[in-house]
């Protein structure tokens, strides 16, 4: 006798369960609204050439997939249809095959080098659109090396006079309608850079050294992600690439190159004071004082960035505070360690870090 196993879901979880999918979809929906007035990251709207190369290509390869997958189902209606009906009354079909055998070889040939065509098609497209992409003229190119880090991304823009390049952290700036050569690297993880609506994407590996070009035709705030998984905090390599108008570009530019301009507020001549005689100099650099390591992001114009920690963090007094309290609580894992300082100068520091623009 087989006994009856007890119901996977009684009653009661089925309810918790409508439950959580309404409180799901609801947090979904909220996240899908909030996402409404974040920097646009979509494949669809390219901003460039190079990112309307690549929808192109998905274009061709979704209208010619729908045409197959409409064609192939509208097959087998068909032979749902057409196929004969036997029953038992039926009388025994003894006449040869080979014919209707030979009609339905046919058919499946044609069918078969309709889908060599087709693939081939598909094949001759991507090259074609490889090849596009490689054309983008680099004359004037802003050259910018990025490196990979956990979990943070380096950029030094480099310049053929080496007192004019300079280097960031987490945000890139570029001029709109000027195409921009990225050298990529890494150090210590593999990363995938992506910013979709400018190009497609490219990995960063420790050893090797790729480069990606794009280009922006107008201005504009994208977003960009690492779309590899990199470790614990894959979820948290997000950044903005902001494109300027190329006047716009080189105040930024200038801007950066300058040395940190020493605030005279009190607080932040304590921060200062706290930073540079703390452990954050083991790590960070501020240019024109004594931190000058490369562990983590340089400082020297954080209060310029819209983000903190690679697009974790709004850049605001309160946020800061909360990441040099406790980076791990915002990401856990993370290269920097929590720091035990006293609240006021916590505070001290964070009018420094704030002074830095
Ligand atoms: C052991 C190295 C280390 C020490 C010490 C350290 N940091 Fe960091 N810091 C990092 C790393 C690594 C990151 C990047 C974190 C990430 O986003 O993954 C970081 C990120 C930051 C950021 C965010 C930067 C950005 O571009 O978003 C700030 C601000 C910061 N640290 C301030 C401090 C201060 C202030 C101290 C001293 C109290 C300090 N750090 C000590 C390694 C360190
Ligand atoms: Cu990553």
């Amino acid at each position: 006798m087989r006994r009856r196993s007890p119901p996977l879901f009684t009653r009661g979880t089925r309810c918790v369960r409508s439950l959580l999918l309404a409180a799901a979809c609801g947090a979904l929906l909220a996240l899908g609204l909030g996402a409404e007035a974040a920097p646009p990251q979509d494949v669809l709207s390219p901003a460039g050439p190079q990112a309307a190369h690549i929808r192109d290509l998905w274009h061709i390869t979704l209208a010619v997939c729908t045409v197959v997958f409409a064609g192939v189902l509208a097959a087998v209606l068909v032979a749902l249809w057409r196929s004969p009906r036997a029953d038992s009354a039926s009388a025994a079909e003894l006449d040869p095959v080979s014919a209707r055998e030979r009609r339905a070889g046919r058919r499946v040939g044609t069918a078969v080098a309709a889908s060599v065509l087709l693939l081939l098609f598909l094949i001759v497209a991507s090259v074609l659109t490889d090849r596009a992409l490689a054309q983008l003229s680099l004359k004037d190119a802003v050259r910018i090396e990025i490196t990979a880090n956990q979990w943070w991304w380096e950029a030094r823009y480099d310049d053929d006079d080496p007192s004019r390049t300079f280097t960031t952290a987490n945000e890139l700036h570029i001029p709109a309608g000027r195409p921009v050569l990225f050298t990529l690297k890494s150090n210590d993880v593999i990363h995938s850079l992506w910013v979709p609506n400018l190009h497609g994407k490219k990995d960063l590996i420790p050893g090797r050294t790729a480069t990606l070009q794009l280009q922006a035709d107008k201005p504009g705030v994208y977003r960009g992600q690492c779309a590899e998984f990199c470790g614990f905090q894959h979820a948290f390599m997000a950044f903005l690439v902001v494109a300027h108008p190329p006047a716009e570009y080189e105040a930024w530019a200038a801007a950066q190159r300058r040395t940190a301009v020493a605030s005279d507020d009190p607080q932040a001549v304590r921060g200062r004071a706290l930073f540079l005689g703390g452990t954050c100099v083991m790590c960070h650099t501020v240019l024109g004082t004594t931190a000058s390591a490369h562990r983590g992001p340089d400082l020297t114009h954080l209060a310029s960035r819209q983000t903190l920690a690679a697009g974790s963090l709004a850049n605001t007094p309160q946020d800061l505070e909360r990441w040099i309290r406790n980076p791990q609580q915002f990401k856990p894992g993370v290269n920097m360690p929590a720091s035990n300082l006293p609240d006021e100068d916590l505070k001290a520091l964070v009018a420094y870090l704030r002074s830095l623009s």
